[in-house]
């Protein structure tokens, strides 16, 4: 749960946070009893906390392939992320994971804590794997030597220019969207989704990625990862790296706003994405995430935190959002409020200013024209300001009450 002093800022967040903890309990209960399948939900919780919960909403059949779907991209992923393995070794590995997610026997050890844990006892994945329909065996076997195929390529070459940023997180996150679509279409309960669509799903929570985690990338030991693409950093500074001094600091967040504003350009068809989902349960599984990374750029925008630590939305406005996606109508809401915060941030002598708001007044007109805005719970901005006054009485309460026990406690001479 959250810290004391950020649940007294945001007396909001204490019901959503204490429903998210008793939610959590009952799906860590939920464990299937088979040993393969309890090792694989049990990884997921491990590995990706609020993941694991959202995709526990969908029915059995999806649930399981979505979990493996996961845990093999999460493997390739740890491979990839392995700065220790050597390019030659790695190269391979990735070339060929699609076809080792058929072999039980196969298991690479690399990665450290809970991802080396999921690698070392990779045959529980190839195991549960092996008992999922065909349809989503191929769709799951397809992408992932599609993505093999694309980190290889990036082991060996950067992402210079914003086509190889863009095709970059096409590989790592891109796929997993028409992955999705296709595991979602294989159930029967969905029409396949555009690919461009599916694309620009997984783009939009790449790029937050990457634009959230960059203090955390170039520090890595023993080599920097590198994923903002040169044609925009080198606007601002001669080395990535640079964006991190302070000296820099002027410069660092026209950098970061340039980034958080190529981001916003795959809101649109998000947003159709989202509105096309039949399902109802699919539907807050793709939604939740989505809302997950608006918000997390509101934070990031123009905020020189990121180059100093971490900048995440708050576990209790997390919880909300978890809690809180049910319809269309509140997908519109968090972007608008979202977009709303964004705007309110930008500065007129921002480089980037006016592509900026262009990009949002336009996602903000999508959200007016659906015609839900009037409909929905505004949950993120509005309704704080109401425990404001909640807040002052609780503090003249206590202070009446200690200010009684002083006087009945005073010594009397
Ligand atoms: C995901 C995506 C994801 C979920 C739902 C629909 C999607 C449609 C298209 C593309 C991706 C979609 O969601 C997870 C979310 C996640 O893991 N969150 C972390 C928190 C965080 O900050 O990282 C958590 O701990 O809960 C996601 O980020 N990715 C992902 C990976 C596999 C699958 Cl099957 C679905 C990773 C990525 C690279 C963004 C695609």
């Amino acid at each position: 749960m959250g810290t004391l002093g950020a649940i007294l800022k945001h007396p909001v967040d204490i019901y959503p946070l204490l429903k998210l903890r008793m939610v959590a309990k009952h799906a860590e209960k939920q464990i299937p009893p088979e040993p393969h399948w309890a090792f694989c939900y049990s990884m997921l919780h491990r590995v990706s906390r609020s993941f694991a919960l959202v995709i526990q909403q969908l029915g059995t059949e999806l649930r399981n392939a979505v979990c493996i779907f996961y845990l093999v991209l999460r493997a390739l992923d740890t491979v990839e992320d392995d700065t220790s393995i050597p390019t030659d070794v790695k190269v391979p590995i990735l070339l060929a994971f699609h076809r080792h997610i058929y072999d039980r026997d196969w298991h690479f050890s690399c990665g450290t804590k809970d991802y080396k844990v999921l690698m070392d006892q990779f045959h529980n994945v190839s195991t549960a794997f092996l008992e999922l329909g065909e349809g989503y065996q191929e769709a799951i076997e397809d992408i992932t030597k599609k993505m093999g195929a694309g980190m290889a390529k990036f082991i060996l070459k950067e992402v210079e220019s914003i086509d190889d940023y863009d095709e970059y997180c096409h590989y790592v996150a891109g796929l997993v969207g028409l992955g999705l679509s296709k595991l979602f279409h294989a159930s029967g309960l969905e029409d396949l989704a555009p690919d461009s669509l599916s694309n620009s799903m997984g783009l939009f929570l790449q790029k937050t990625n990457i634009i959230r985690d960059y203090l955390e990338d170039i520090n890595e030991i023993p080599k920097s990862r590198m994923f903002w693409p040169r044609e925009i950093w080198s606007k601002y500074v001669n080395k990535l790296e640079d964006l991190k001094y302070e000296e820099n600091s002027v410069k660092a967040v026209q950098c970061l706003n340039d980034m958080v504003t190529n981001a916003l350009i795959h809101m649109d068809d998000t947003l159709k994405y989202l509105s096309e989902l039949r399902d109802p349960a699919i539907f807050r599984f793709c939604a939740i995430p989505q809302i997950m990374a608006i918000g997390t750029l509101a934070m990031c925008y123009n905020n020189v935190d990121v180059f100093r630590g971490v900048v995440k939305m708050r576990r209790g406005l997390t919880a909300q959002v978890i809690h809180q996606t049910k319809t269309m109508a509140d997908v519109y809401g968090a972007f608008f409020d979202f977009s709303c915060m964004l705007k309110s941030k930008v500065d007129n002598s921002d480089p980037n200013a006016v592509k900026t708001l262009s990009r949002l007044e336009a996602a903000q007109k999508s959200c007016r024209e659906s015609g839900a805005l009037n409909k929905r719970k505004s949950y993120i901005i509005r309704n704080e300001p109401i425990y404001i006054p909640v807040l002052i009485v609780l503090f003249f309460i206590l202070l009446s009450i200690i200010f009684a026990y002083l006087s009945a406690n005073r010594p009397s001479y």
